[in-house]
């Protein structure tokens, strides 16, 4: 007979700022969300909204091949953006064009990545987040590793890596998981929970009551925020990379969300997600949210929120002119960067297609 526990645990989940846009006064604003802060955070979530609606048209009139929209998830990229050091790292999945952008990134650069255009992934020194990578579970790795070589070099910096809820079945995930614990890795590694994988639902993708737990079994902490919360999520996010940043090893933070969009462009999400659902979650909108707490606050005006609108419209359009402005991508780089050596078959193809040009 057993007679002694070996071990408990418990998940916690935080939230700051409920549905109806009330602070928790027990926990109170995040220190460091002072009004422009919070502004800020508002005005990158209005941002991503407008440029994902741009990008979901310009799929629609043939401009790009495919789009996966984020509308519905922008408090957890905008906390969690907003929440990185200058020297931190991302490293994003396939639907982080938001966090992406805050960490520099031009939304010409995601257009023209989704427009088929290698480009898409070549960004400035300086900007710190890793291409658009869509092979679901890979960012686990790619993220612990990256953060295990900046640990190697004592650089004072995290890695937020992103995942979905999906990819918490992959392998790699796991394999990730546990060597960010063995190897103290100064990373965060964020789950993306938006209860939908695809056509797969968040029950049919573990029977965990929460993912958030899936760190017990590695000995790194797991928690779960409030993915609709923006101050939530900025301050467990910015409390766990302050954490991995100062030696005290990896996180595992799962934010609730919900995927307000069909899956991509290639999708039709009305074939299998009950309406009833998404009706459900249209009052935790995280925009609607905030908006409420800044305008209940006197943070937030009509006159603010106009001229962010307008603000936010002329950078949508920018970007767009900026992808258009990309001279078209020469042919023949299709066969470059492969091998350092091209092999003959290759160097053959390449010359007949040069002729054919
Ligand atoms: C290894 C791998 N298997 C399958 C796919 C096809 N695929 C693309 S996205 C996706 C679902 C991912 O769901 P989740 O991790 O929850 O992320 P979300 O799309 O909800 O952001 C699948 C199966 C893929 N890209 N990579
Ligand atoms: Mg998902």
């Amino acid at each position: 007979m057993p007679n002694k526990v070996v071990f408990k645990e418990q998940i916690q989940n935080v939230q700051i700022l409920s549905p109806k846009g009330k602070v928790d006064t027990k926990i109170g604003i995040p220190e460091g969300l002072d009004n422009d802060k919070l502004l800020d955070l508002y005005r990158w979530m209005t941002f991503f909204r407008r440029f994902d609606r741009k990008a979901l048209a310009l799929q629609r009139t043939g401009r790009l091949g495919t789009y996966p929209s984020l509308i519905g998830q922008e408090a957890v990229q905008a906390g969690a953006g907003l929440a990185m050091k200058e020297n931190d790292w991302v490293v994003p999945s396939f639907r982080e064009q938001g966090v992406m952008m805050v960490r520099g990134v031009p939304g010409s650069k995601i257009l023209a990545y989704w427009g088929g255009d290698e480009r898409g992934s070549q960004f400035d020194e300086g900007v710190n987040s890793l291409p658009i990578c869509v092979p679901v579970g890979s960012q686990t790795l790619h993220g612990v590793g990256l953060a295990m070589s900046m640990a190697y070099q004592k650089k004072d910096a995290a890695v937020l890596s992103f995942i979905g809820d999906g990819g918490t079945s992959e392998g790699d995930f796991h394999e990730g998981c546990n060597f960010a614990g063995v190897y103290n890795a100064p990373v965060v590694i964020l789950i993306q929970n938006n209860h939908w994988a695809i056509s797969v639902p968040r029950h049919r993708q573990s029977i965990a009551p929460t993912l958030a737990q899936k760190a017990i079994a590695y000995g790194i902490p797991g928690i779960q925020v409030d993915g609709n919360d923006v101050m939530a999520v900025y301050k467990v996010v910015g409390e766990a990379l302050d954490k991995a940043r100062s030696g005290g090893g990896p996180t595992l933070v799962e934010a609730v969300t919900y995927r307000m969009e069909d899956h991509t462009t290639a999708d039709d999400a009305t074939k299998y997600r009950p309406p009833e659902e998404l009706e459900a979650w249209k009052p935790k909108d995280p925009i609607l949210r905030l908006e409420t707490y800044l305008r209940s606050q006197e943070i937030l005006t009509d006159e603010l929120a106009e001229k962010f609108e307008k603000e936010a419209e002329e950078r949508v359009a920018k970007e767009v002119a900026d992808r258009d402005a990309m001279p078209a991508p020469d042919p023949l780089e299709t066969f470059r960067h492969l091998y350092e050596e091209m092999p003959a078959h290759l160097q053959q193809q390449m010359a007949e297609m040069q002729e054919t040009l």
